[in-house]
């Protein structure tokens, strides 16, 4: 089955649950610290069964707009009585329900995947076949955040390689950057290597960017603005260094300019920050007719929204490592019955179950949970 085949659906009841999962350590980056990842879940029924989406928004508005509680007011006002108890549809169909909503892209992305998890499910497809997945397992790196010292830095990167993992991703800012680079390098000289600055710097500092050439870094992700692409066509038209955009591309029109103007040479795709499964694989096609490499990014999510990261990364023009990480780099305990874990080779498996493939260790979800909400077709919070 492909995405032109998929089932008409009605959806017949939808819910929101709040779940807080600590992280096995505080993740810090340019834009703030993160002790827990607090996930919005959607979960949506059919025939029987329930599929379930997971919403990429955090805590603080640090990375875009969205934050878990401006999801769930989207969804539960506007996303959601968009497509509740309406004619059966496909997912496409259903999409295109809730397209006059405007921005509001990790809240749409987490409902289009729990209706393509109940598509997969419906039909015993999994969802990297939905999609057209050319590959079994995926190569993973691991995004470490600001460490309290050098040598804490050293160290996460010693466990990380031990673990088997690709590739390795540091976060920076301005300051904390040439320094870091150049011990890193001294320390691992042929590890691949890449930083991420996620907005931290202007134009103005280009000639300090610049010094980041010596270093033989994959790329470097964001170093501009978070809506900006001209700055960072400025800035790679003075570096070697490949620059990766995450922030500045939430649609297929974003990336057509970025292409355009030569804002980089590669995209790490998140389908949160796009919208959905479904605009992130357009976005990949587009990427590869353009010679653009992708990967796949990560939100810190749980083992569902992992799940539908490393389906979309079976697509062959995720030719890189991305940031899908084993559940241990993140939780003590996973929502689900069996954690994502990391091969000594450095890769994980593509889930190959129907819908998103992994079952929920349902007693670890309620005890997660701090919020579960009806949402109600009149978009009111009370019938
Ligand atoms: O910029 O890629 C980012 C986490 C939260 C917000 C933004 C980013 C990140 C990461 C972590 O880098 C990726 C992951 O391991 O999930
Ligand atoms: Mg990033």
């Amino acid at each position: 089955m492909t995405i032109g085949e998929l089932p008409n659906l009605e959806v017949e009841r939808a819910r929101l649950r709040v779940v807080s999962l600590p992280l096995v350590s505080p993740f810090v980056t340019s834009f703030g610290t993160q002790v827990e990842r607090r996930a919005l879940l959607v979960e949506l029924y059919s025939q029987g069964l329930v599929g379930r989406g997971e919403c990429a928004a955090g805590i603080e508005p640090g990375y875009s707009a969205e934050t878990y509680r401006t999801a769930m007011e989207a969804l539960r006002r506007h996303i959601l009585p968009s497509i509740l108890k309406q004619e059966a549809a496909d997912v496409e169909v259903q999409a295109r329900r809730w397209a006059w909503v405007r921005g509001h892209l990790m809240a749409k992305a987490a409902v289009e995947m729990a209706l393509l998890d109940l598509s997969g499910q419906a039909t015993g497809t999994s969802l990297s076949q939905i999609l057209g997945g050319t590959k079994d397992r995926i190569p993973c790196g691991v995004s470490i955040g600001i460490q309290a010292s050098l040598d804490a830095t050293m160290s996460a990167i010693d466990g990380y390689l031990a673990q088997g993992y690709q590739r390795i991703k540091l976060k920076c800012k301005p300051g904390y950057d040439l320094e870091l680079a150049s011990a890193v390098r001294a320390r691992f000289p042929d590890t691949p290597l890449m930083l991420d600055a996620n907005s931290a710097y202007s134009l103005a500092d280009a000639p300090r960017l610049r010094e980041l050439d010596q270093f033989g870094l994959m790329m470097i992700e964001q170093p501009l603005a978070h809506d900006d692409l001209i700055d960072h066509a400025a800035l790679q038209a003075q570096m070697k260094t490949p620059i990766c955009l995450d922030e500045s591309v939430e649609s297929l029109t974003d990336l057509r300019a970025a292409l355009h103007l030569g804002a980089g040479r590669i995209l790490n795709i998140k389908l949160g920050r796009v919208g959905g499964l479904l605009p992130s694989k357009a976005i990949h096609d587009q990427c590869q007719a353009a010679g653009w490499p992708v990967w796949c990014g990560g939100m810190l999510e749980t083992g569902i929204g992992r799940a539908a990261n490393l389906a979309i990364a079976s697509l062959p023009g995720f030719s890189l490592p991305g940031d899908t990480s084993a559940s241990n780099r993140y939780f003590t305990r996973d929502l689900l019955v069996e954690p994502f874990t990391l091969a000594p080779d450095g890769t994980m498996p593509v889930p190959a179950g129907p819908g998103l493939g992994v079952p929920v260790d349902s007693r670890r979800l309620d005890e997660a949970t701090i919020l579960l909400e009806e949402v109600w077709a009149t978009g009111a919070s009370r019938p």
